[in-house]
């Protein structure tokens, strides 16, 4: 069966792009566009095209698992100079997603009609690349050198309202599936045809991009610098828009195509392309079946109103589920709306929210200090202090009251899932949800699947994340599970790094220009040392003695520095201003004279090097011990849980 299918309705020719699941553009879809193309335009009885995806989305992209295979065939860029030259007025029909190659081809259609429900966008760079099909130069020229400067470089989706608003289609067609878009796009073709109207080409409307000031360009490279860092294509996207406004469209078509290959062929494509398909594929629960469906969670109750459950409940609001939040005092509970009405207050402020999304969202959050009260939610996640015993209690309680059927989940960090469940008599809905903090702000849902988690459960703890816009992520129940435990293994290596010459200020330095958010001495005084202190006295009775095992961060809880709260840690803090502390260095120096190691010096390079060697190592030991189904896993983990950086492919590098 080809990849597009043909068939005609009176003058009206419809060629069909059909290659599941998002009918991507492959190379078969190309020489399929193009042979079709070819026929419509030397078949006297076709007036008009009509060119629409089957099922249920128009064409979302160019196929990338073909990225950096040699493919023979025609180049990438043909069908659409075919479409766009094309004899017969062709009428882009678009429902699902119409998004990076899709929407490109759209954009050298003459016109677009659309499902109310479509979302458009060019998101290419998300996986490295940039629109090498002339959407640098065809977008701008409908929306307007700003309206695309932000949608490109941020990969960002508009609904098709917008796109209606911004000249991107030309009209919506009423409906929501395939036969209704069909319906109103044979109409709007035969309109064009009987009106004899033009052959409209994008890229003849050069208004919008004339007597743009080149300030325009700087000022936006400026303010994204740092947001950029490390990247490539945000850059090469931006250079794109400029060669639009400033160059005739040949070469500027021209400049968009080296662009793209620079890109194309850069490890930063193929890093960002295999987190793509990673995170993909660590939503997939290895051993349960895909017919296991995950429930609807329609409802949510979070048990504690701190920074962590405040955070959850923001997550669950901010995407239409309404959440009880339950308390032991009014007085925890007002504290608790407080925090979560402040954080709104600061998004409305930053603009990054509107005051009637956060009003909304508010709205959708109410309190209680009754455990009857929430027993008919579909899930309810506990988020109370850290210590088994209240754990226990807590999950004795909700046993009680939660309604057959319900999600128990925990959001505990480190501690043993099934000890938490056998306070329970139906272990097999007790999950681990292990949000990142903060809670509404970080992408990672890491779950934690208990000794007797049944596949229901853990179907619907790992499809919540796509309803609450998050990456799950499940992970077995070892100490830590995947993130924590790793991160162990990072702060050991880090801490004898300390102890062998390097001090605190240059392993962040260090950690920072590779490429993390933090360094994890600067991480450990924001978290608070003294909670790492109590899990060190608690787990000093299983410490396996014959390891190696460092000073420094015991010598530190001992002089009652515990980091910013304390306005001394491995850092002195002025608010929140970290400075390096003799003082710390001097306590190094002394630990390292104590174990008996000759101090010396240690290169950045080193560093990033021991760190990244024993957070893969470790990595690679969970994925052996079977707490991880697969190396993406350990990736996905780490590029939305810890900020690793995503252009570096994650910890295993891959791509
Ligand atoms: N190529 C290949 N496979 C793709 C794909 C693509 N573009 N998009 C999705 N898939 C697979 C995905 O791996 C999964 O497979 C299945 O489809 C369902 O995806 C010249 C060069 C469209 C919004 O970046 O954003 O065009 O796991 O689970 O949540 O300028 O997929 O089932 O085996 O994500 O409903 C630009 C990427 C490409 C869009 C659907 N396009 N895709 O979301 O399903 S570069 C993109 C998405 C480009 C041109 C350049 C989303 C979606 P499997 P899913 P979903």
């Amino acid at each position: 069966m080809s990849s597009v299918n043909y068939r005609r309705e009176g003058d009206i020719a419809i060629l069909i792009v059909d290659n599941p699941p998002v009918n991507a553009l492959s190379m078969a879809v190309r020489v399929a566009l193009l042979d079709l193309i070819e026929k419509t335009d030397t078949d006297p009885e076709v007036k008009g095209v009509v060119l629409i995806g089957a099922g249920k989305t128009f064409v979302a992209g160019a196929d990338i698992r073909e990225f950096g295979k040699k493919l023979e065939g025609p180049s990438g860029r043909a069908p659409y100079e075919a479409i766009e030259a094309s004899k017969r007025p062709v009428i882009a029909a678009l429902h699902g997603t119409a998004l990076g190659g899709g929407l490109e081809l759209a954009l050298t259609a003459h016109y677009r009609v659309a499902l109310p429900s479509t979302r458009i966008g060019l998101p290419e760079a998300l996986v490295g690349v940039l629109p090498g099909a002339g959407g640098t130069q065809r977008l701008p020229r409908l929306v307007g050198v700003e309206i695309a400067l932000d949608l490109i470089t941020n990969g960002k989706h508009i609904d098709a309202k917008n796109a209606l608003q911004h000249g991107v289609v030309d009209e919506l067609v009423d409906g929501t599936d395939f036969d209704a878009l069909l319906r109103g796009a044979l109409a709007f073709a035969r309109n064009v045809v009987a009106e004899k109207l033009p052959l409209k080409r994008v890229r003849d409307l050069n208004e919008k991009v004339t007597g743009i000031d080149s300030a325009v360009f700087a000022k936006y490279r400026e303010a994204n610098a740092k947001k950029w860092k490390g990247l490539l294509a945000p850059w090469k996207i931006v250079d794109c828009i400029e060669a639009a406004c400033t160059k005739p469209w040949d070469q500027a078509y021209a400049f968009e195509e080296r662009s793209f290959n620079e890109c194309k062929d850069s490890p930063q494509r193929a890093a960002l392309s295999y987190i793509f398909f990673a995170e993909r594929e660590a939503a997939k629960i290895a051993g349960i079946s895909p017919e296991v469906k995950a429930q609807p969670v329609k409802s949510v109750a979070i048990v504690g109103a701190g920074t962590m459950g405040g955070g959850i409940a923001m997550a669950f609001a901010n995407n239409g589920i309404p959440v009880k939040q339950l308390e032991a005092s009014p007085e925890a509970l007002e504290r608790g709306r407080g925090i979560i009405k402040q954080n709104y207050d600061t998004s409305v402020a930053r603009g990054s929210m509107s005051q009637s999304k956060a009003d909304e969202a508010m709205s959708r959050i109410s309190g209680t200090l009754s455990y009857e009260e929430i027993g008919a939610c579909d899930m309810v996640i506990e988020a109370v202090f850290e210590e088994m015993s209240i754990k226990k209690e807590v999950f004795g309680k909700l046993d009680k009251v939660m309604k057959p059927g319900a999600i128990l989940a925990t959001n505990t960090s480190t501690l043993d899932i099934d000890q938490i469940a056998s306070a329970t008599q139906r272990p097999e809905a007790v999950v681990g949800t292990h949000f990142f903090s903060p809670a509404n702000v970080m992408k990672l849902l890491e779950c934690v699947r208990g000794g007797k988690s049944s596949a229901q459960t853990l179907a619907t703890a790992m499809g919540l994340a796509k309803q609450i816009s998050k990456v799950a992520v499940l992970a077995g129940n070892c100490d830590g599970f995947i993130g924590n435990r790793i991160l162990g293994a990072y702060g050991r290596q880090a801490d004898f790094l300390l102890e062998e010459g390097a001090t605190p200020w240059q392993v962040d330095e260090a950690l920072k220009a590779f490429g993390l958010p933090m360094g994890i001495y600067l991480m450990r005084d924001m978290a608070g040392l003294d909670i790492g202190w109590r899990v060190r006295k608690y787990r000093e009775q299983f410490r396996d003695k014959s390891l190696r095992h460092s000073l420094v961060a015991d010598r530190i809880c001992e002089q009652g520095r515990y980091g910013q709260k304390t306005g001394a840690g491995y850092y002195k803090y002025d608010g929140r201003n970290a400075t390096p502390d003799p003082a710390i260095e001097q306590l190094i120096v002394e630990a390292s004279r104590e174990l008996g190691i000759e101090r010396k010096p240690i290169s950045d390079q080193e560093i990033v090097n021991r760190i990244i060697i024993a957070m893969v190592n470790e990595g690679a030991r969970i994925v052996g011990e079977g707490y991880a189904a697969r190396a993406a896993d350990i990736d996905v983990t780490y590029v939305y849980g810890y900020g690793f950086p995503r252009y570096e492919g994650g910890l295993s590098g891959s791509g």
